[in-house]
């Protein structure tokens, strides 16, 4: 198996879904679903998309590919918000995301704090209308709220606003908002995943622990890749060494947060290494996380 082959055609399929299940642009107030749709497309690497539908097929999630798709775009809709609000002149004022002006910049602030909101509306409505049992509806809603929440993302990036600048380098603070800000969307992936995919509990409880650990991992990449290309991850955007962010190479310097980065992906194989050939593709991405570039 390729895996840049496999992320390039899931991520054509998280595409094509995205743009049937989005309103279109036309539609009235035309302004807001066209800001929606400047925020979501062309988009990044889909990554949170792509793990629903590799956790789904980890767990032998059959017949369950149009419930799996839809949370899917559900959860890449909610990185999409994320993105607008964070990018805010009141948040991390970034005006460039994904090589294009921030979307505040191309439309305005209010019709981008708007766009962020409707987004994250708009991915509730699409998980509720995945047609599966009730139980697995409510209990996929429940974990994707939950780790959105002040209990996982929003928590997370608090915390981040709340220690920039900070002289103190503290690690439990510093993984506290790696593992929610960032941490807490992918690891739901995942989760997700298996839970529509059928997954059983053991299953769960495997798959959460696989995406505990590439979900960190993903952030301490982003450090490492804001300090070796000088903050030109984010295409113009400002870097973290420049904003004073607790970032792990600033705490653990990066030669040993390559290491960790390492020993992470080492755990997440280790998470999953008793599921068939079925988990490949989950085991392809732990280690796309861990060697990314970009
Ligand atoms: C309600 C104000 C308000 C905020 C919501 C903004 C926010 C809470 C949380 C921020 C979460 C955040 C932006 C985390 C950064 C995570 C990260 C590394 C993003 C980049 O992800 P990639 O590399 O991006 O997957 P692409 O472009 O590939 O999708």
């Amino acid at each position: 198996m390729d895996i840049k082959e496999y992320l390039s055609t899931q991520k054509n399929i998280i595409d094509e879904a995205l743009d049937y299940y989005l309103p279109k642009a036309h539609e009235y107030p035309q302004i807001i679903h066209e800001a929606m749709r400047y925020a979501v497309f062309p988009g990044g690497k889909r990554i949170r998309a792509i793990l629903v539908l590799a956790a789904g097929e980890a767990v032998d999630g059959n017949g369950k590919e149009e419930g799996l798709l839809q949370a899917a775009c559900a959860i890449e809709l909610i990185h999409a918000y994320s993105l607008i609000h964070d990018d805010l002149p009141a948040i991390d004022d970034d005006d460039f995301r994904r090589g294009k002006p921030s979307c505040h910049k191309k439309f305005n602030e209010a019709i981008a704090i708007l766009a962020g909101d409707a987004l994250l509306t708009y991915a509730f409505y699409l998980l509720s209308k995945i047609k599966d049992v009730p139980e697995k509806v409510i209990k996929t809603c429940e974990e994707i709220s939950y780790a959105i929440g002040t209990f996982g993302m929003i928590g997370g990036q608090v915390v981040d606003i709340e220690s920039e600048g900070s002289k103190n380098l503290d690690v439990p603070t510093l993984e506290y908002i790696h593992t929610h800000k960032t941490g807490a969307l992918i690891c739901t992936s995942v989760k997700v995943g298996c839970i529509l995919g059928g997954g059983d509990k053991n299953q769960l409880h495997s798959l959460s622990q696989y995406g505990k650990h590439i979900g960190l991992t993903f952030q301490i990449v982003d450090d490492l890749l804001d300090i070796e290309e000088g903050g030109k991850n984010g295409k113009k955007r400002k870097s973290d060494l420049l904003k004073k962010k607790l970032t792990y190479p600033a705490v653990y310097g990066v030669e040993s947060s390559k290491k960790q980065v390492e020993l992470l992906i080492e755990e997440a194989l280790a998470d999953i290494a008793h599921f068939n050939h079925k988990a490949d593709h989950l085991r392809g991405i732990a280690q796309f996380i861990g060697n990314r570039r970009y």
